[in-house]
């Protein structure tokens, strides 16, 4: 017969509350951190139609998701530790009496709600930002959902352990340890090492973001240099782009009603040039700041007469996938440094960065950065 283990089946003293409300507490900032950069995210790529998302400061997204990344890896090992320091008390057992019973299960509930959306959100973002998708649903919207889920069933656990939490942490980390009962590790040691590993996943990843750390960053997915110092995400073949189409046959087409007006990219170099110092920012958490120069879209947005108002259309060569169109809010489409990149750092755009010509926007997330522009439409 299979043996359910009891709490007592786990006697080491490291398992503590006095362990765990300071590795919790940890780990409840970076949920924090996650969510509301997460949330940020959302808005984003989401736009509220009563409040615009802002286009300054320039490199507001790239922190944002930047810190959304990290926050979310450091997460992984303080919840590892934080589930090993209280696996025993998923054996306890309930008082006797049906009131102790239903309070025993209303609490086992909240906790399996916090546990499994926890873990869905570290495993889904973990997977989002190595760029591996294994499963069939939307990871966006999922994650997004769940993340609701989790905070609120996190809020109900800090409220119910409040208490329990202040006096753990008030209380030094080792005093109620027996001498005898000690093993090779000490809660103490447990902590450090919790903070060591937490300290190398941030290194690993932090190099996504932070220019300087790029090399120690063997997390970092897009880590490497591209052309021009930005790494490629998707590259033309990737992407299906015909690379004929790039060539002198290329139209960038501005659409208004029923006005239009067709530019060669030679037309195009021969209008106002504007350079400014923007980053891609990956929704996946990597970013790279570069020099770009080309035409305002406002200015291209005038020759079509396009109204101050306006959403636009911005249409790519690719044909297919979820980024071969993306919409330009009114304020992005208008902004001084809302641009058609022709150049980056002084060199035609390479092919794989969008030759002949890609949008770039201050605060805009990586992904609506659309490469091969050959349409933009007034909306
Ligand atoms: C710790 C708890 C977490 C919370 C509360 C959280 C919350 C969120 C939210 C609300 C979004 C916006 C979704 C949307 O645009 O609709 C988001 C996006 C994202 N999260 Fe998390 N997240 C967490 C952990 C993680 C982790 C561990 C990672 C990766 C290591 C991660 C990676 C991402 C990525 C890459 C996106 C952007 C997805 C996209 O726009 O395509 N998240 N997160
Ligand atoms: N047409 C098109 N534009 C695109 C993409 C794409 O796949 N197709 N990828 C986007 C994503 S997710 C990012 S992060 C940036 C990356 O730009 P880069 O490859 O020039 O660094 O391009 C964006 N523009
Ligand atoms: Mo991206």
């Amino acid at each position: 017969m299979i043996q359910v283990p009891r709490e007592a089946d786990f006697p080491s003293t490291l398992r503590s509350s006095r362990v765990t409300s300071r590795v919790g507490v940890w780990l409840g900032i970076c949920f924090a951190v996650a969510f509301l950069t997460g949330n940020f995210s959302h808005w984003a790529q989401s736009p509220d139609p009563w409040l615009a998302f802002p286009t300054r400061p320039v490199w507001g997204y790239r922190v944002s998701q930047g810190l959304h990344v990290i926050a979310g890896t450091a997460a992984i090992p303080l919840m590892l530790v934080k589930l090993w320091g209280v696996f025993h008390k998923f054996f306890a057992r309930p008082e006797r009496g049906w009131k102790a019973i239903l309070v025993h299960l209303g609490e086992r509930l909240s906790i399996a709600v916090l546990v499994a959306s926890g873990l869905f959100m570290l495993a889904t973002g973990l997977c989002n930002a190595a760029q591996w998708y294994p499963w069939e649903f939307s990871f966006r919207s999922s994650h997004y959902a769940v993340a609701w889920v989790a905070v609120g069933a996190l809020v109900v656990h800090i409220a119910l352990k409040a208490g329990l939490i202040k006096q753990a942490y008030a209380e030094p980390v080792d005093t109620d340890v027996p001498p005898d009962t000690a093993g090779p590790l000490t809660r103490r040691g447990l902590l450090r090492t919790t903070w060591l590993a937490v300290g190398t996943v941030t290194l690993a990843t932090a190099g996504a973001t932070i220019t300087p750390l790029r090399k120690v960053s063997v997390f970092g997915t897009h880590s490497g240099d591209g052309p021009g110092g930005i790494p490629i995400n998707r590259s033309a073949v990737q992407a299906a782009v015909d690379k004929s189409a790039t060539g002198p046959d290329f139209r960038l087409e501005l659409v208004h009603g029923t006005q239009t007006v067709q530019l060669r990219r030679s037309e195009l170099e021969q209008l106002e040039q504007v350079s400014a110092e923007l980053p891609i920012s990956c929704v996946e958490g990597w970013s790279a700041s570069g020099r770009w120069t080309g035409v305002r879209v406002a200015t291209l947005l005038d020759l079509v007469d396009a109204p101050e108002d306006a959403d636009i259309r911005v249409a790519s060569l690719q044909q297919r996938g979820a980024f071969a169109t993306t919409t330009l809010q009114a304020n992005f489409a208008r902004d001084d440094l809302t641009l058609l990149a022709l150049k980056l750092e002084g060199e035609d755009l390479n092919l794989d960065h969008g030759f002949p010509c890609r949008l770039i926007a201050p605060n805009r997330p990586g992904v609506l950065q659309t490469k091969w522009v050959t349409r933009l439409e007034v909306l």
